[in-house]
């Protein structure tokens, strides 16, 4: 188990599309033990493989609250084959967008199939939180952020902030 550093905005390689896997192996399980190893720590609710820079159709998630068990969730190559009409709004943050919070509208439920850790097909249906963390994953998948769901002007302020205070970090 590791820790492992998550890359955030302007970084590149998060517009990158993630390549599927072949198999869940025996690497692929150690990359979702490492991934959830680094979201417990963030700490997050969700955590998809580019965000620890590795290019690969793989996300993990636990939406339990702190006074409940833990509920690890990991998938691979996962495929939203349903989507409601129903729509939720949600107030999203990520973790490679640190201290930036909007609200989002996306499909209230989901079915998604996927691979999961014993490389085994499984659905899972969700709803509400788990529901907008799911699709919040995949598109981290497709080199897609929550900011691109927002109006030009705030994720344009958004994107020249972290890029100011990365061009700082350099000089
Ligand atoms: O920790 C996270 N919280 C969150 C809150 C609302 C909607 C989505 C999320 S996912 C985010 C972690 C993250 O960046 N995953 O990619
Ligand atoms: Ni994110």
């Amino acid at each position: 188990m590791a820790i492992l550093p998550i890359i955030e905005l302007p970084d590149p390689r998060l517009r990158l599309v993630s390549e599927p896997v072949g198999a869940v192996d025996a690497a692929v399980r150690k990359l979702m033990d490492d991934m959830l190893d680094t979201m417990y720590e963030a700490p997050g609710i969700g955590l998809a493989a580019i965000q620890v820079a590795v290019a690969k159709r793989v996300l993990v998630m636990d939406v339990a609250r702190e006074d409940e068990p833990k509920q690890p969730l990991c998938l691979a190559n996962p495929e939203i084959v349903w989507s409601s009409e129903d729509k939720n709004v949600y107030q999203e943050g990520c973790l490679s967008i640190p201290e930036y919070y909007e609200d989002v509208e996306r499909p209230k439920q989901v079915r998604v199939r996927y691979l999961d850790r014993d490389n085994k097909v499984q659905e899972l249906e969700a709803d509400g939180l788990l529901a907008t963390c799911v699709q919040h994953e995949i598109d981290h998948l497709n080199g897609v952020l929550f900011i691109d769901y927002l109006s030009r002007l705030k994720r344009e302020r958004v994107v020249k902030k972290f890029a100011k205070a990365a061009r700082q970090r350099e000089d």
